[in-house]
């Protein structure tokens, strides 16, 4: 039997990165504007094309008997009303469930089964959100500062993004009088 090694890994809780850094992904708005549902703000934004969020994700064999883990940072910020949000994804294995821990700021995070039923739960310092197995989920940036998460799921889960990237998701989350809001997507 070949025995994978223990390991530590470290987060680095002032400046939140992970360290060893593990495998980086950074999505801009040109990664993901037709997510947004203000198309006409979006197209405005990109000209700056501001990072969205990055993610950075410890390297573990993808297989189902072991645990991907990554820390992921949503920049603050808006598109039109709408707040700065991950692509969000089902699961390719969609029976695998997973786990957020929240760090540092606070959001939403936005959920749906394939059915387009919809959940939304917050997030903020020390919240542990379960997303159970068939739920798409998406996380949402509602402060001013960083948005930082742990999150932990099935090695071999993978990421589909399908039905997400042709109708985005049923539920928004934008600023309305200075509030939080949660509203049905017009464009799903
Ligand atoms: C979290 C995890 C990752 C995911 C990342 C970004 O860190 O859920 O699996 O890839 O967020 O989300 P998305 O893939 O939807 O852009
Ligand atoms: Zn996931």
């Amino acid at each position: 039997m070949e025995y994978l090694e223990p390991f530590n890994s470290y987060i680095d809780m002032e400046n939140w990165k992970l360290e060893p850094e593990g495998e980086g992904i950074i999505r801009k708005l040109s990664d993901m504007d037709d997510m947004y549902y203000d198309q006409e703000a979006a197209k405005e934004s990109l000209e700056e094309d501001p990072i969205i969020y990055e993610f950075y994700t410890v390297k573990v064999p993808e297989t189902a008997s072991n645990l991907l883990h990554c820390i992921s940072t949503i920049n603050p910020g808006k598109i039109g009303d709408e707040y700065f949000m991950t692509k969000g994804h089902f699961h390719e294995v969609e029976d695998t469930a997973e786990i957020y821990l929240t760090l540092s700021g606070e959001g939403q995070m936005v959920m749906e089964t394939p059915e387009g039923e919809a959940s939304v739960i917050e997030m903020k310092k020390g919240s542990i959100s379960y997303i159970p197995p068939y739920w798409a989920h998406r996380t949402v940036n509602t402060g001013d500062k960083p948005l930082v998460f742990f999150a932990v799921y099935r090695g071999d889960a993978g990421h589909d993004y399908g039905s997400i990237e042709e109708k985005s998701m049923a539920k928004i989350v934008v600023e309305e009088g200075g509030e939080v809001s949660i509203k049905d997507n017009p464009n799903y």
